[in-house]
C-alpha cells in the first residue's frame, strides 16, 4: 500500500493513526489511504500523501451501502485507487468511523452523516437571535450520539448587551459542556476556540445559517478561505455555505465547515439522550422503582422534582418528546422492531376481534 509519495502531505497531520492503519491492513497493493475533504453532488475530494484529487465510490461500494450513512462523508478515511487517467480515483472502501455526526435531513426519513471522524463538535448559536435551548438540546443529543465531544459557541457577543443570562440559560441544558462566548468584532473567546485546534485533530462547526460559522473558520485559519454572508443578510439564513468542506489550519488541525441546518432530526439511542439530559437521568435514577414510568407511581423522584421545580417542566417535556421521537425512528429504522410493533398492533386487533366474537356469542 502506498502511504507516502514525493508530494506527500503527512498522513498523521490528516488524522491518520495506527488504528486506521490496522483497519487498512490487507488492502490491495495499489490502494492508498486518503481523507474525504469535500463532497459535491456525489463526487468526493480526497486528500492523501500524494495530494488531492476527485474520487467516486466503486460500484461495489455503492451497491453494498444499505443507506446513505454507509457512503463516504466528509472526514471519512477511505482506501482509494488511482484511475488510469491519473487525475481521478476510485474509492474502494470506507474505513470504520471513530465518530460520526449524523442527523435526519430536512424532508427525509433517512439519516445522513454530516461529518465523520471528528474529535470535537462545535455547536454554534448566535447571541443576537433568540436563543433556542430546545434546538440546542437536539444538537447536544446528536453530538453525544456522534462519539465526539461537544462544545458550544455563543457567537456575535458584540451584538448582545449582556451575554450573562443567555450563558446561564445554556449552561442549564448543557451541564459540563464547554461554552465559548465569541465575537470576531472584538476578538472575545477566539483564543479559547483556537486552543481546540491541534495537528491531527478535527473539529466540525454546526448550526443554523448566518450564525457565523464560516466567519469563525476564516478567523481561525487566518485567511478568507470560506465565503461569508454579507452583513445585510446577517442572521437571515442566506445559506451562504452550500457544501461541507474540510479546511486545513496553518500549523496543523482541521475544521469542517457545514451549510446551515434547517432541521435537526434526531438519530441515536437512549444513551445519547441520557447524556444530553444527564440532569433528568440523575433524577429518574432516584425513583423508588427501577422501571418507574414516571406516570404516577409512588416514590417517583421525577414527580417530586417537577413539583418542587428542581426539574423544570419544559426540560422534562422536552426529554419526553425527544425520547418518543427516537423510539419512533428506531422502529422505522429497524425492520425487526417495526415488525414487532406491527405484530403487537395486530395481536391487539386480533384480541379485540376475539372479544367482539365472544360478546356476539
Ligand atoms: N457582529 C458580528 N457579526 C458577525 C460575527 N460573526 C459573523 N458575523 C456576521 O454574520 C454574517 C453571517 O456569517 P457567516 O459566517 O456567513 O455565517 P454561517 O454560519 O457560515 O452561515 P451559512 O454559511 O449560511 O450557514 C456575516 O455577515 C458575518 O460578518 C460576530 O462575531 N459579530
Ligand atoms: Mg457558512
Ligand atoms: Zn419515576
Amino acid at each position: 500500500m502506498v502511504t507516502r509519495t514525493a508530494l506527500g502531505r503527512d498522513l498523521a497531520e490528516l488524522g491518520w493513526d495506527e488504528r486506521f492503519a490496522a483497519e487498512a491492513e490487507g488492502a490491495p497493493g495499489d490502494a492508498f489511504p486518503a481523507r474525504v475533504v469535500a463532497e459535491q453532488r456525489g463526487a468526493y475530494r480526497i486528500a492523501g500523501a500524494g495530494g488531492e484529487l476527485w474520487a467516486s465510490p466503486a460500484g461495489r461500494v455503492r451497491r453494498a451501502a444499505t443507506g446513505a450513512t454507509e457512503l463516504p462523508a466528509v472526514g471519512d478515511w477511505v482506501l482509494a485507487r488511482a484511475r488510469p487517467e491519473g487525475d481521478r480515483a476510485t474509492i474502494l472502501r470506507v474505513l470504520p468511523r471513530r465518530s460520526a455526526f449524523a442527523r435526519r435531513a430536512a424532508g427525509r426519513d433517512t439519516a445522513q452523516v454530516v461529518a465523520a471522524n471528528v474529535d470535537l463538535v462545535l455547536i454554534v448559536t448566535s447571541l443576537n437571535r433568540e436563543l433556542n435551548v430546545r434546538r440546542l438540546e437536539r444538537y447536544l443529543t446528536l453530538a453525544w450520539n456522534s462519539g465526539a465531544a461537544p462544545a458550544i459557541v455563543l457567537s456575535k457577543a458584540d451584538l448582545c448587551a449582556d451575554p450573562a443570562p443567555a450563558v446561564e440559560e445554556v449552561a442549564r441544558v448543557a451541564r459540563g459542556v464547554p461554552l465559548h462566548v465569541t465575537s470576531v468584532r472584538d476578538g472575545r473567546g477566539l483564543d479559547a476556540l483556537r486552543a481546540h485546534i491541534a495537528p491531527g485533530r478535527t473539529l466540525v462547526l454546526l448550526g443554523s445559517s448566518g450564525v457565523g460559522k464560516s466567519t469563525l473558520v476564516n478567523v481561525i485559519a487566518g485567511s478568507a478561505v470560506q465565503e461569508v454572508g454579507d452583513t445585510l443578510a446577517d442572521d437571515r439564513g442566506r445559506h451562504t455555505t452550500t457544501t461541507r468542506q474540510m479546511i486545513f489550519v496553518p500549523g496543523g488541525g482541521m475544521i469542517i465547515d457545514t451549510p446551515g441546518m434547517r432541521e435537526v432530526g434526531l438519530v441515536g439511542d437512549e444513551d445519547a439522550l441520557a447524556r444530553a439530559f444527564d440532569d433528568v437521568a440523575d433524577v429518574a435514577a432516584r425513583c423508588r422503582f427501577s422501571d418507574c414510568r414516571h406516570a404516577g407511581e409512588p416514590g417517583c423522584a421525577v414527580a417530586d422534582s417537577l413539583a418542587t421545580g428542581a426539574l423544570p417542566a419544559e426540560r422534562w417535556e422536552s426529554y419526553v418528546k425527544l425520547r418518543q421521537e427516537l423510539a419512533l425512528q428506531a422502529e422505522r429504522d429497524d425492520p425487526l422492531l417495526a415488525r414487532a410493533a406491527k405484530a403487537r398492533t395486530r395481536s391487539v386487533h386480533r384480541g379485540q376481534k376475539d372479544l367482539y366474537r365472544q360478546r356476539r356469542r
